[in-house]
């Protein structure tokens, strides 16, 4: 393809014009030359930020949001949500799975989002036994990615057992249960079917500590080294405080401390939530080079709480976001629902920023370029020779950011509302949305509306 030219673009040493950049073939950066010339260039007005990878997905959550507002769901807490989610999630087929990721990662597209973790763990039929190819559904998620085009981190994951003490998987749970051997098998042959895809990566995920128990998930770990030692490795942990309080009388210790205590935890990893946290197990896990996987709005929608983010932030500490249950699909919404929690526990404004940034936007989008990079386990993030070709163009005429310029774009297209800036969207060097419209918006659109409409239907008379 011919080299862009960038009128402004955000690169790794600040805000630079007139950039022109190579993207190889394969769909890498090459050469990114400030002030380059523009012969035989395509042109691209506005400010070109890097795209943002999400680093927390359960695509099929997506036909869900807004559906457990009401009676028992909004009146309780997280486990009616859940029971809700179980019984939503009991006949859904790949063909529904791979349509409703379709219409989710188109959304994400839109909204700026050029890569999603996915932590996949809806893998069985719905009685509880595997698909003639065990690791179906993950493919249809990786489809649903060929189709949309989102880059996209696979997270094939292990679910043993209901709870801490090893109690048996409920019912609801049959279709997430498999061993050890069955979970690497899936990552092995995920990994071998998306060889070469320059949009696709494969790691692990645990559930959480309720549903793996220790030998288990030492097991995994170390099954996935001897196969492949540089893969993400994802798990849910201290969410809720009720989980604190169930790991502390099944352990003595609280689930950070824990997995602190009885994982590798380094760089690959991803604890996501991380919510609950003393201000020793925060220190513990910025020091450990993991990344915390906030989801801010799908933690505000579930009454989790608010992660310590000052703290972790003055102890150095990565974090990247994710859209988790997707009661938003935007990265500008779910890293100002990050914001504003914490300003409104803290009394406090700038808290992602912190006193010396002069710009909150700008440090909350690299946090989420630079953690969604680690934990997806790719190259992402930055307009950088290497470097996946993903980029989102700010439309500057936007009336939201018109007038603003370089970090102000930034801070207007997070705080000034909800109509999104985003015009145009690259993905590993394709053109996948233009002038604000996905290039498939509307057949996926319209294969939604019938799943969405049958899925409502079973929850809502349910
Ligand atoms: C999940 N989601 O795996 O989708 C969970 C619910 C659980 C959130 N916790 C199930 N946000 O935690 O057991
Ligand atoms: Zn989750």
């Amino acid at each position: 393809m011919p080299d862009l030219h960038l009128d402004q673009a955000l690169l790794p040493g600040g805000w630079a014009r007139d950039v022109r950049v190579e993207v190889s073939a394969g769909g890498d950066f090459g050469e990114v030359l400030p002030g380059g010339d523009r012969e035989g260039t395509r042109r691209v007005a506005g400010a070109v930020v890097p795209g943002i990878p999400n680093l927390h997905s359960h695509a099929f959550q997506r036909a869900m949001a807004g559906l457990t507002e009401c009676g028992s769901t909004a009146e309780y807490g997280f486990s009616s949500w859940r029971e809700r989610m179980y019984a939503f999630l009991a006949r859904l087929s790949p063909d529904d799975v791979q349509i409703v990721a379709s219409q989710l990662y188109a959304e994400m597209l839109r909204h700026g989002y050029t890569a999603v973790a996915e932590f996949h763990y809806l893998r069985n039929d719905p009685g509880g036994r595997p698909y003639a190819v065990p690791h179906e559904m993950a493919l249809r998620l990786h489809e649903a990615a060929a189709a949309t085009g989102i880059g996209l981190t696979l997270l094939p994951t292990l679910y043993r057992v209901a709870d801490f003490g090893a109690d048996a998987p409920l019912d609801e749970q049959r279709r997430f249960v498999a061993t050890v051997d069955e979970i690497l098998g899936d990552s092995v042959a995920l990994g071998r079917a998306l060889a070469g895809n320059g949009n696709r990566r494969v790691g692990l995920a645990l559930h959480s500590l309720r549903a793996v128990p220790p030998g288990d998930l030492a097991d995994a770990v170390a099954a996935l080294n001897a196969t492949d030692p540089t893969a993400p490795i994802h798990i849910h942990v201290a969410e809720q405080v009720t989980e604190v309080r169930a790991c502390l009388s099944w352990s003595g210790a609280s689930p950070v401390e824990w997995l602190l205590g009885h994982a590798p935890v380094d760089a690959r990893w991803c604890a996501v939530h991380a919510t609950h946290m003393t201000a020793e197990e925060t220190r513990a896990l910025a020091a450990s080079g993991a990344v915390a996987g906030l989801c801010p709005t799908t933690e505000a929608n579930l009454g989790d709480g608010v992660f310590p983010l000052a703290s972790y932030l003055v102890a150095g500490g990565r974090w990247g976001v994710g859209s988790d249950s997707h009661v938003s699909v935007s990265p500008a919404a779910d890293l100002r629902m990050l914001e504003y929690s914490q300003r409104l526990t803290m009394h406090e404004r700038s808290v992602a920023g912190g006193r010396e940034v002069h710009s909150t936007g700008r440090a909350l989008l690299e946090g989420a370029w630079a953690g969604g990079a680690q934990a997806s386990g790719r190259r992402l993030g930055a307009i950088r020779p290497g470097f996946r070709a993903d980029l989102v163009v700010l439309d500057t005429d936007h009336p939201s950011l018109v007038g603003r310029d370089e970090d102000q774009l930034l801070d207007a297209w997070i705080f000034s509302g909800e109509d999104t800036p985003v015009r145009d969207v690259m993905v590993g060097g394709a053109w996948v949305v233009q002038d604000g419209r996905h290039r498939k918006q509307e057949e996926i659109a319209t294969a939604y509306r019938t799943v969405a409409r049958r899925a409502a239907a079973a929850l809502c008379s349910g």
